[in-house]
């Protein structure tokens, strides 16, 4: 039996059951700091530590702090430049994986306080919190719970040293919008000089419930992103890569496993509110590295972005690093500039206002005065009563005929699927003298408190890879499932070896190497051996620098330890001679 869906339009409701009635709410239902989140829209990371002078993005914990010296450092220009770029807030990395502390916290000695930076007086967090301030931002900190300086990382004493922390940074710099908690463990580290191995069980280390209601007590308007583990107010949306699915239900279930489907789909039936956020940096790395200064996001690939996330009913988290003097790089600043000038110039007329709009039962339609041409749709549930639509159609009449639109950045289906805060369709421009919006298939009676339509410039997806490999230069075989080599006819002066895991599976990608070098097959010295860090999460090319170059004939690869499966494997390799 067909089902009958009626479309409930807010203005039309407060007519009809005058300002005292409420429509019944649909299944869970956000709180109000969730509802104030997601109007936030966009809100920067920004990623600096001493990372980013040992051209890093895991620290190990034993980094020295005589690094920390930037001759520039001035949190008002990244204030001004997130602000310019259309961001609400800012989510600092407080303490990183390395365990390095921005501000002087009291309790431990490895911080800004015995950095050579402002002889040891300076403290980032507190100007960060001021600069947010003065430019009207929010603010938000990320405290990394792994720590691999720690001594006590993995035993009880340590997860009393991270409340500590947590109470600091929660009462000593005004509002806090966020904490961040990320699940990363690669498990090895410094920790006060055992170096060594410990893996903590995730769901019980922490103790997060106790820590949860720490927060709640010392900020209650803050809210708790937390990865996997014991369930937040948000969730991850399962890739680093800036997108979420196409249908986004802001649901997950209280407890139980998330699987990865879960983050990025969320939960149709869900009993919670657990809405996603999607976090990806402008850059390929969250650190800076000199050497990604030319592969700043492009315009396209952020407006790509931007469909991906806040038009999926999400929000975006986009990361500016630091460069080493302490400044947002040009490159990343001025694309960041230009991505929010974007978006004002995409969202500015909404056409639908001078139209004619008619709604009944399940369907909206839009008349224009005369054959308008437009390439994007904008729909919005009230959300503040659940989340309800689970299908919809559009549809343009062109000379006469209904023609079924799609959205271009989803392949294999119409994509048009949940609509939650906000669903932004992307199709290429139709000259049309009406729309027509249909909800198809709902949870409860759909509330749709907006639709619009506009004209975008000619810019959508990103240009795609061109597909070229590097390595196709390179003579390569395997030695053996976790060896390879790389030969040439003459010795060759190696200035830098660079790696690209496989991009649809972490099967045979490497997170741990060794680099050997040779130039008679006998003889053998060892160039560097380390981790891909956060290869998994965000599996970008990775460099292997040398300071000077180095001399071989062959290049010995060897995969110490591989994220999953028996057999190294690679997307692409490429050396880089001098
Ligand atoms: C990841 C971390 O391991 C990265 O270093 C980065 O901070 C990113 C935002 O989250 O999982």
């Amino acid at each position: 039996m067909k089902k009958i869906i009626v479309l409930i339009l807010v203005t039309l409701m407060i007519h009809a059951y005058g300002q005292e009635t409420k429509p019944t709410p649909c299944g869970p239902v956000p709180t109000e700091n969730q509802l104030r989140w997601q109007d936030m829209e966009m809100y920067a990371f920004i990623h600096y530590s001493l990372n980013t002078y040992t051209d890093q993005e895991w620290g190990f914990g034993n980094e020295t702090l005589e690094l920390f010296n930037p001759s520039d450092l001035d949190c008002r220009q990244w204030a001004r430049v997130c602000k310019q770029a259309g961001m609400k807030g800012i989510i600092f990395t407080a303490k990183h994986h390395c365990g390095f502390c921005m501000w002087p916290s009291k309790f431990t000695e490895y911080s800004v306080r015995n950095t050579p930076w402002k002889q040891g007086k300076g403290d980032v967090v507190r100007e960060l919190a001021d600069a947010c301030h003065e430019e009207g931002l929010k603010f938000a900190v990320y405290l990394s719970p792994w720590d691999r300086n720690h001594k006590d990382y993995g035993r009880p004493e340590y997860v009393t040293y991270f409340r500590n922390q947590l109470r600091e940074l929660l009462t000593n710099y005004g509002d806090i919008f966020e904490v961040w908690f990320d699940g990363a463990n690669g498990g090895d580290g410094w920790y006060g000089g055992a170096n060594e191995t410990r893996k903590i069980d995730r769901t019980t280390y922490y103790e997060w419930p106790e820590t949860y209601r720490m927060i709640r007590e010392l900020q209650p308007q803050c809210l708790i992103w937390n990865d996997g583990s014991d369930r937040g107010d948000l969730r991850w949306v399962g890739t680093e890569a800036g997108n979420v699915g196409e249908t986004n239900w802001s649901l997950l279930n209280h407890d139980g496993e998330v699987s990865w489907s879960m983050l990025h789909y969320g939960l149709e039936d869900g009993d919670s509110w657990v809405p996603g956020e999607t976090n990806t940096s402008i850059r390929p790395g969250w650190f800076y590295h000199e050497t990604e200064n030319e592969h700043v996001k492009s315009l396209s690939k952020l407006m790509d972005t931007y469909y991906k996330s806040v038009g999926r009913n999400s929000t975006l988290l986009l990361n500016f690093p630091i460069a080493p003097n302490g400044r947002i790089h040009p490159n990343d600043s001025l694309r960041g500039i230009a991505f929010k000038k974007m978006i004002q110039e995409v969202f500015k007329t909404d056409l639908a206002v001078q139209a004619d709009i008619k709604s009944q039962g399940s369907e909206t339609i839009i008349d224009f005065k005369q054959p308008t041409a437009f390439n994007r749709f904008v729909a919005e549930e009230d959300i503040l009563y659940g989340q309800r639509v689970k299908k919809f159609a559009l549809e343009a009449k062109v000379d006469g005929k209904w023609v079924a639109l799609k959205d271009e950045l989803v392949e294999g289906s119409d994509g048009l699927t949940t609509i939650g805060h906000r669903r932004i369709v992307c199709f290429p421009t139709v000259k049309a003298t009406s729309l027509r919006f249909t909800v198809l298939d709902a949870k409860c009676d759909p509330i749709i408190k907006r639709t619009s339509v506009y004209l975008a410039p000619e810019l959508t997806s990103d240009i795609p890879d061109s597909g070229e490999k590097r390595s196709s230069n390179l003579h390569y075989f395997f030695s053996s499932p976790k060896q390879m080599m790389i030969d040439w006819d003459t010795e060759q002066n190696i200035s830098s070896f660079h790696y690209l895991p496989p991009q649809n599976s972490k099967e045979g990608m490497i997170t741990h190497y060794t680099l050997w070098a040779s130039t008679d097959w006998a003889k053998w010295t060892k160039l560097a051996s380390g981790e891909f860090s956060n290869i998994v999460n965000n599996p970008i090319w990775q460099t292997i620098k040398f300071d000077t170059p180095v001399k071989a004939k062959i290049l010995r690869f060897e995969a110490d330890r591989l994220a999953e499966g028996e057999r190294m494997a690679f997307g692409d390799i490429e050396v880089i001679t001098k």
